[in-house]
């Protein structure tokens, strides 16, 4: 079945996405996700420029060898575009084969592992009672994982808190130069202890915490961090420290038992790859989108699962609906999947872009039985929702240097 066509399509509505559709002799097409959030015009170059000639005419059933072509072939491996790009070719040759075999992906994966897939959303306030007052709303509807973040006292906008955007989408689609934000660790400390604590006396223990401290802290700090919150027993601390030096997290391991996850940034196994063997992560939070796509986070999975880490894929809104339906799968088979993060299936606009059949019930995610990824795209409607520039935050101490945001 040969590759006829390569469209990649960029479209905002409310936020920018970069959605490729490969298109088959037989009229069969898949789609793929390919967006980098404040870079999506890098990967549709890449893409248009570099991958899309060299696919035409190859059988879209070879997915294997088109992923080592386009990874093991360029000399120039790697990195968050080339991976994108990768993936969004990759996620879109699965759906194809789904398609031509009558059957949703997680059959082709080895069949279904569990009857759902648990989700866990996000309760974000401005103050301790009202991220907690969102997380008891949030329990009300039967979410079974929650995590928190709270603005800390003394900075003007903290990471997580969306203020008075209340809109997740809004927020990310509308920041045409990077807006600066400050950080201050002993300023956070002076918060996030009471937030768990004032957490488990109004939610209880039947209910899984989590907190993203998006790598502001140094490994030692996140050590001392990890020891103040086991008591809180969190299902996992997230991106504790950045990783690119990935023996960082000797340093936190051999001071805390709290779970440890990380990954959403991570572009391939090598990323994570001591992290694993090490087991010195709990969580592998890798992304299909970031990480080149089905294909390898196949191989992700099975490489933690033999290590005890569990997968908990990224699911931040800068992953498309295509993203979420491609987790979707890979979660309902994954033997070692742990969480999905959630946060909704995007707004009006968006809903009416990617339309598919994924519901949520009783705090888990349940995928589409529909041949492929179960996921459709109205290119003609996309045409009214333009590209629009837009960055995340960058990050600065009190005194001005320049942080990880
Ligand atoms: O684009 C950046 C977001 O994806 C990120 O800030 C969200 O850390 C995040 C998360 O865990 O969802
Ligand atoms: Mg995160």
């Amino acid at each position: 079945m040969k590759i006829k066509e390569i469209k990649v399509l960029v479209t905002c509505p409310g936020r920018n996405f970069v959605t490729v559709k490969v298109v088959t002799e037989d009229g069969i097409y898949g789609l793929g996700d390919a967006t980098v959030n404040g870079r999506e015009m890098a990967v549709v170059a890449y893409l248009q420029e570099h991958v899309a000639p060299c696919l035409i005419d190859r059988d879209a059933h070879r997915i294997e060898d088109i992923w080592q072509y386009l990874y093991r072939g360029a000399y120039w491996r790697k990195g968050p575009i080339t991976m994108a790009a990768i993936a969004a070719i990759d996620m879109a040759l699965w759906d194809i084969k789904g398609k031509a075999a009558g059957l949703p992906l997680y059959q082709l994966l080895g069949g279904r592992s569990r009857n759902g897939v648990t989700v866990y959303v996000h309760a974000n306030g401005e103050n301790v009672d009202n991220t907690l007052d969102n997380a008891d709303d949030l329990k009300g509807q039967g979410f079974k994982a929650i995590r928190l973040q709270s603005a800390v006292p003394g900075l003007p906008v903290t990471y997580g808190v969306l203020g008075d955007k209340k809109d997740y989408f809004e927020l990310q689609g509308n920041r045409s130069l990077p807006p600066e934000e400050t950080w201050s660790t002993q300023k956070y400390f002076s918060m996030i202890e009471g937030l768990f604590a004032a957490a488990r006396d109004r939610l209880g223990n039947d209910i899984h915490l989590l907190h993203d401290v998006h790598n502001r802290l140094t490994p030692i700090e996140s050590a001392r961090l990890g020891k103040l919150l086991e008591k809180y027993d969190l299902l996992f601390l997230e991106d504790a420290s950045l990783a690119e030096n990935q023996q960082s997290y000797d340093v936190i391991r051999q001071h805390t038992t709290i779970p440890l996850a990380i990954g959403e940034t991570f572009n391939t196994l090598w990323d994570c790859k001591y992290l694993i063997e090490n087991q010195l992560i709990d969580y592998i939070r890798a992304a299909a989108t970031h990480a080149g796509g089905v294909t390898p986070m196949r191989r992700i999975a099975d490489f933690a699962a033999i290590h005890s880490v569990k997968t908990a894929p990224h699911g931040a809104p800068d992953l498309s609906p295509v993203c979420l339906a491609a987790h979707a799968h890979l979660d309902t088979w994954a033997p070692n999947f742990g969480i999905q993060e959630f946060v909704g299936f995007g707004n009006d606009e968006t809903r009416r872009l990617f339309s598919h059949d994924m519901r949520i019930e009783d705090g888990m995610l349940h995928v589409s039985e529909a041949p492929g990824l179960g996921i459709d795209f109205d290119e003609d409607a996309a045409k009214d929702y333009p590209y629009k520039r837009s960055y995340l935050p960058v990050s600065r101490l009190e005194d001005g240097t320049l942080w990880n945001w």
